[in-house]
């Protein structure tokens, strides 16, 4: 099972690989800037804040692409408000149980403010993202976390 899965990433970064090889010496962008195309608010319209479904949402919403970015909107914490961040859980066992102690800190509870905190899915690995305030609350209770995969894009949508 293990084993089945690791040759099957090792097969897709192989695809990936030669898929970006192919497509460095041809010209689709015409002049036309497509670098801000792919990027999605994560949590749509409800933005980042305590008690929303991410994990369901993220299922609703994906899958999601390599060079995808994930928006985080969340307002500067005020007198009747409270703080949220964007965190990158170290590993499966941080994520399920919300440590949020060997995390890295993305974004700060200031970065999510007017167009957001903008995250690029460069890498072939999956990112745990989590809310990182009270030391894992947000992210247990708060439902605040997701995890995400970039596939390879199957096609070019420009016409
Ligand atoms: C494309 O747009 C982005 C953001 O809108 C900007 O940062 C970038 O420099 C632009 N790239 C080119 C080649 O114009
Ligand atoms: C959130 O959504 C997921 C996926 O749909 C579901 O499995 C889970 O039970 C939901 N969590 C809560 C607390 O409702
Ligand atoms: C992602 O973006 C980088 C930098 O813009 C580019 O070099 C790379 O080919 C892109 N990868 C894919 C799969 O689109
Ligand atoms: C505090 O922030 C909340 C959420 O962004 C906003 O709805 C509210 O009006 C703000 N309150 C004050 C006193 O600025
Ligand atoms: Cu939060």
């Amino acid at each position: 099972m293990a084993t089945n899965f690791a040759q099957c990433l090792i097969l897709l970064a192989i695809t990936a690989s030669i898929f970006e090889v192919s497509m460095a010496n041809k010209d689709w962008s015409f002049g036309f800037n497509y670098t801000d195309w792919w990027e999605i608010i994560v949590g749509g319209s409800e933005h980042w804040h305590f008690g929303y479904n991410y994990t369901n949402w993220a299922i609703n919403n994906g899958p999601f692409y390599f060079n995808d970015t994930l928006v985080f909107k969340y307002d500067a914490p005020n007198a009747t408000s409270f703080p949220h961040s964007v965190y990158l859980l170290a590993n499966f066992w941080s994520f399920l149980n919300c440590d949020v102690k060997k995390a890295k800190m993305l974004a700060n509870p200031k970065q999510g403010a007017e167009e957001g905190f903008k995250f690029v899915l460069k890498k072939w690995q999956p990112y745990y993202f989590a809310c990182g305030e009270r030391n894992g609350f947000h992210c247990n209770n708060g439902q605040m976390k997701f995890a995400v995969i970039p596939m390879l894009r199957p096609f070019w949508p420009w016409p």
